[in-house]
């Protein structure tokens, strides 16, 4: 057999393995919930709309390596399948499908159909194979006014060549309003976002369940931090409890930044072999049925914080308490902002909070919401830090390359902040006392 011919029937095989897959189907939230979701997406959107929600494309890695397949988060919350190649058709005012009346439509290949069926994963909508979307999609487009496209996050591939950004998705729009020039094309993302960012109690426990186990890898990993430990091992330490506990993997990529990489926000190398007298900032989140835990926890890498790391950790501290303190439905986000960047000011830091202090989180790390004001079932983080550059000159020696965050995921509850990560440790404390136990 020639090389080319056996590749050929290496990527027939694992082709095969693939299409064998049982179709995936979150399973922490029932799909009663989704079928609500669905419901109050119709309720929601104009009669006059449509709209179009598509899978995620797989990512090439390397070859015939693909990246692990991760769901677009709009089609996640609204189908809880987590598989490539599904169209989701919403058209609220009804469309005839076969003569009878459909206002939700799933296009997908037959063997995941059948698993759908099977979990009764779809029973509010009609489940159709993927050739019958063009057909069904040009007999409505015609006499829609509004049609919101949600899909896969690809806003420009960067043709380097010719030293410009080639929009894709924009020359796709192009044509279809080309074909149909009344028609106003928009994003249905922002609809689903009024949605998401409120979230249900089975979100809550999901996020809770995230947290839970992202706890346990930042217990295990700061038993085994200690100077001339590399950061991958408490990378490995983190990871291993969460995927050991069941997470489907990490929310985002793992950041564990000792010395100067304390102060890179995105840090997520890990190679960097620990020294005394530093700290370490480690922002991590496991994925659970979806959604993210973001939490962060800064720690001397000897046990012991120096005299002029304490005073920037019991600040971060300190405004983080604050800020939590006045999180209550109605209270503006800008307001907890300032409170917090004027409390670093004051305590003699000023300007050195280079982040947001908070952010909704959910199915994306980063979720969507509007940010405005706080009101009850928002998820949120609270993430003050202070960041001293080593070329500082404005502070002493010892405060310089020094960069602290301390962050909690917290339940904006009708009477005030519900703490969801408050079992893992943050004060001095218990923060010296458990770094290195187990060296
Ligand atoms: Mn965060």
């Amino acid at each position: 057999m020639s090389s080319y011919r056996s590749r050929m029937a290496l990527r027939f095989l694992s082709l095969a393995l693939l299409i064998a897959q049982v179709p995936e189907v979150w399973c922490g939230i029932p799909s009663s919930e989704f079928r609500e979701r669905r419901a109050r997406l119709l309720a929601l959107a104009d009669t006059d709309a449509v709209l179009v929600f598509r899978s995620a494309n797989g990512q090439t890695r390397s070859g015939d390596v693909t990246y692990p397949f991760r769901q677009e988060s709009n089609l996640l919350y609204l189908t809880g399948i987590s598989e490539p190649g599904l169209t989701l058709l919403v058209i609220p005012r009804g469309a005839d499908v076969d003569g009878k009346a459909a206002r939700l439509m799933l296009f997908c290949p037959d063997d995941i159909a059948t698993s759908i069926k099977e979990m009764k994963a779809f029973e509010d909508g009609r489940i159709l194979g993927p050739a019958r979307f063009r057909q069904i999609f040009d007999s409505i487009v015609g006499s829609t006014r509004q049609l919101m496209l949600s899909g896969a996050n690809l806003p420009f591939v960067e043709d380097w060549l010719n030293d410009r950004p080639m929009f894709l998705e924009q020359e796709a729009r192009q044509r279809l309003q080309g074909k149909y020039p009344d028609l106003k094309i928009r994003n249905a993302a922002l609809l689903v976002a009024r949605l998401r960012e409120f979230k249900s109690p089975a979100e809550i426990d999901a996020i809770r369940e995230a947290i839970r186990v992202t706890g346990d890898g930042i217990r295990h990993a700061m038993a085994l931090c200690r100077p001339g430990a590399a950061e991958y091992e408490l990378q490995a330490a983190l990871e291993y409890e969460m995927v050991r506990q069941g997470a489907t993997g990490t929310g985002f990529p793992s950041i564990v930044g000792s010395g100067p990489n304390s102060l890179i926000l995105h840090y997520d190398r890990n190679r960097r072999v620990m020294e005394d007298g530093e700290v370490v900032v480690m922002d991590v989140g496991a994925e659970m049925d979806g959604y993210s835990a973001d939490i962060t926890r800064t720690l001397p890498v000897s046990g012991t914080f120096t005299e002029e790391q304490r005073r920037v950790y019991a600040t971060v501290l300190h405004v983080q308490e604050e800020v939590i303190r006045m999180i209550r439905p109605g209270v503006r986000w800008s307001s907890i902002e300032s409170r917090a960047r004027e409390m670093i000011g004051a305590a003699g830091f000023p300007g050195r909070m280079t982040h947001g202090v908070s952010h909704h989180v959910g199915l994306d790390t980063h979720d969507v919401g509007e940010m405005d004001t706080l009101r009850e079932g928002m998820v949120i983080t609270v993430e003050p830090g202070i960041y001293i550059e080593a070329s500082d000159t404005s502070f002493s020696a010892g405060y310089r390359g020094c960069g602290v965050r301390i962050e909690d995921d917290v339940l904006v509850g009708k009477d005030g902040a519900v703490v969801l990560s408050s079992n893992i440790p943050k004060d001095i404390e218990t923060i010296e006392t458990r770094t290195g136990r187990d060296r």
